[in-house]
């Protein structure tokens, strides 16, 4: 059946204003609502949504906000038929952005500036301690949309990069490419490795002692993919114990990251909370995709980033 309503759920309002996002559907040739969790679904219903609720497996088609849909449960939508779409694709600009401004804080160390500015202290660092990007080598773990972005950004800084991931097939910027076995190889060498894959039941926790050991002790670990990636407490003791040189944080195993978590008190540590994807544009990309579908709904034609 052809839709009638598209529908947004009000938890889309936790990453973008509502209003702005109903507004960026003007035109459609679907009723737009905002809905809340009073709200029941029909097929002739779309649901896009930032969080999932039981009742969307009544819609016709349900679509994530977020790259990232693994708090969405793939088999119940297969199970009901119903197709679950997420938002990857559009993140290659903010996410990519975000990881080399990591880079140059760790390098040039903004960070620890800005802490000592709040103090007045015109601080001096060990003269060995910063760094230029250039000639550093990036390790990025998952080349989709988001890693092939901060490859591409690394390369144009004059870094070498590597990558990691399944499936074969060469990636522009990226001079060598590992299986995920060879994680510890590919993490070996690298002054950065970078981590842009999503979370599944295989690269959870993929990040554990074994491979903190493996990575150099002046290399910096950014995970701007999921906190479960990460072994957490294996990270911090890592940190503390100088296995590695640092770290920029923008997810986390508990989010938002609780006040007694020991990450927010190291020095090279960056802290950033879940703002990867946050510009002032982020609804007009998602509205970009979710009208694309609509209109392939219509016209009966395969969805874009169908997943279930
Ligand atoms: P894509 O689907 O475009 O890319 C994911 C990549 O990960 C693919 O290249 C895939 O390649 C690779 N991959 C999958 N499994 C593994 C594995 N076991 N080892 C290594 N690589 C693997 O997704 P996006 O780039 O759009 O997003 C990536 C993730 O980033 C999202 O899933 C989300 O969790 C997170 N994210 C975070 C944001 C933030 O605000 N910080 C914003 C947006 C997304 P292959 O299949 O060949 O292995
Ligand atoms: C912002 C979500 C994702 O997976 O976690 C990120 O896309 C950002 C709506």
């Amino acid at each position: 059946a052809p839709l009638e309503r598209l529908c947004l759920h009000e938890s889309v309002g936790t990453k973008i204003p509502k209003a702005a996002f109903v507004d960026a559907f003007d035109g459609l040739d679907v009723r737009v609502e905002l809905v809340g969790d009073e709200a029941s679904y029909a097929s002739t219903d779309a649901v896009a949504s930032f969080e999932p609720r039981p009742e969307f497996l009544e819609a016709g088609w349900v679509h994530c906000i977020r790259a990232g849909y693994d708090a969405f449960d793939t088999d119940a939508y297969e199970g009901a038929g119903v197709p679950l779409t997420n938002s990857s694709g559009i993140h290659g600009e903010t996410v990519g952005e975000l990881a080399v401004g990591y880079m140059l804080s760790l390098a040039r160390l903004l960070h620890v500036y800005r802490d000592h500015q709040g103090e007045r202290e015109w601080h001096d660092p060990a003269y060995e301690r910063p760094f230029t990007l250039s000639d550093e080598r990036l390790c990025v773990v998952g080349l989709g949309t988001i890693g092939t972005a901060i490859a591409e950004r690394a390369d144009a800084l004059g870094m070498e990069v590597v990558g990691v991931r399944r499936s074969e097939g060469s990636v522009p910027s990226v001079s060598r490419i590992y299986d995920p076995p060879a994680l510890e190889d590919a993490v070996a060498d690298a002054r950065f490795v970078a981590l842009a894959a999503p979370h599944t039941p295989e690269t959870e926790g993929m990040i554990d002692e074994r491979i903190l050991d493996a990575m150099r002790t002046d290399a910096y670990l950014i995970n701007v993919a999921r906190g479960p990636l990460v072994d957490e407490a294996a990270l911090v003791e890592a940190l503390e114990t100088d296995a590695i040189a640092g770290a920029a944080l923008d997810v986390f195993e508990t989010e938002p990251l609780p006040p007694s978590s020991p990450l927010w008190d190291l020095e090279n540590v960056i802290v950033t909370p879940h703002r990867g994807s946050a510009t002032n544009r982020y609804h007009l990309d998602i509205a970009e995709l979710v009208r694309e579908n609509v209109r392939r709904f219509q016209a009966g034609e395969s969805l874009k980033n169908r997943v279930a």
